[in-house]
């Protein structure tokens, strides 16, 4: 959150759904099967003697800004996560595209689905986190099966050895801990796909409205965010610097504006550093501001002329995911 393009491992964030599974490299093997000509056992060593490929990405979490959602109304068993639940590196790896062609796709087959391999107690069952893509995005050249982020393997808590990285994509469908890659049909049944990160109706519960019902997640909306000033900061009045990020998904950020004034005025932000695709751009602003209370408010748009829902009320559900909606930050000039 300090306003460089890449967060150092240190800091990137991290969410495991169970206890981090410890993967022996020289056992590790990625079975890749389905709806394939060939199936195959790879080695890390055979991973990474294809061709590397490497790209900037932001991972956000589907659940990144639920506080806010939360104080809508109450949203139970879920983390919390205020803005940080997003962070960027720089990924290594193979192309997912060049491992499914060494495996020979089927004609009919539709999704790729991963299993990673992790033990995580759900329903009764004990199940590694799985979830699936859209052949179009595994055939993607910028999708990865990444066994490096920021120039070093992986970190066990990142998915060591080898991870999916699906650029633009929620960050649950980067499967951590990647032991299965299954080219089929359907999307994924794994509960991570087929019961979690869908987004509800608010109308109604996932169980009365039939766990199907739920929007499958994949890619992420155009958002963007303060993070300085703080909410609650007494500023002095006059010139305020105003900064954060604002995320296209797979879409370029194309434009940034800033209010004093809880959206009755407008103020183009200046965008920082160039633009990537599948990255978060870093903005900042200054706003004239008089003594009193202000409420701060930004919004984005992308290279698809979309651009972000103005209250937190309409994008409310009830598993918290999404969150795109104008970010407010109140505060006062004194
Ligand atoms: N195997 C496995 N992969 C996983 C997870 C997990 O719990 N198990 N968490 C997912 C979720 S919900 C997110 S947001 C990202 C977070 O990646 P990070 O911990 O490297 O930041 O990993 C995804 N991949
Ligand atoms: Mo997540």
């Amino acid at each position: 959150m300090d306003g460089t393009l890449i967060t150092t491992t240190d800091r990137f964030f991290v969410r495991n759904h169970g206890d981090v599974p410890e993967v022996d490299p020289e056992a590790y093997r990625l079975s890749v099967g389905g709806m394939v000509a060939q199936p195959l056992e790879l080695t890390l060593r055979d991973l990474q003697a294809f061709p590397a490929h490497h790209l900037i990405a932001t991972l956000q979490c589907a659940g990144n800004r639920r506080r806010e959602l939360a104080q809508i109304a109450p949203i139970p068993n879920e983390l919390e996560w205020d803005m940080e639940a997003i962070s960027t590196a720089e990924w290594r790896g193979a192309r997912l595209r060049d491992v499914l062609d060494a495996a020979g796709v089927q004609a009919d087959a539709a999704h790729v689905a991963f299993l990673g391999a992790d033990r995580i107690e759900k329903q009764g069952e004990v199940i590694g986190l799985g979830g699936s893509i859209p052949l179009e995005k595994a055939l993607h050249p910028d999708t990865l099966l990444a066994y490096a982020m920021n120039g070093a393997p992986l970190l066990p808590t990142h998915g060591y050895p080898v991870r999916a990285l699906i650029p633009g994509y929620i960050g649950a469908r980067s499967v951590k801990w990647l032991t299965e890659i299954v080219v089929q049909g359907e999307p994924s049944a794994n509960y991570y796909q087929s019961h979690a990160y869908r987004l509800y109706s608010a109308t109604a519960s996932p169980e009365d409205q039939g766990i199907e019902s739920g929007v499958m997640l994949g890619e992420v909306p155009v958002s963007s965010v303060i993070t300085s000033p703080e909410p609650g900061a007494v500023l002095p009045p006059g010139d305020c610097l105003v900064s954060g990020y604002a995320l296209g998904g797979t879409r370029e950020i194309v434009r940034v504006e800033v209010s004093p004034d809880d959206g009755r005025s407008w103020q183009l932000a200046t965008l920082r550093g160039e633009s990537l695709p599948y990255a978060w751009r870093w903005w900042d602003a200054r706003l004239a501001l008089s003594p009193g209370q202000h409420m701060l408010v930004v919004r984005a748009w992308d290279s698809s002329a979309n651009t972000q829902p103005e209250r937190i009320e309409t994008v409310w559900n009830v598993k918290g995911y999404m969150n795109n909606a104008w970010h407010r930050v109140p505060i006062t000039a004194r």
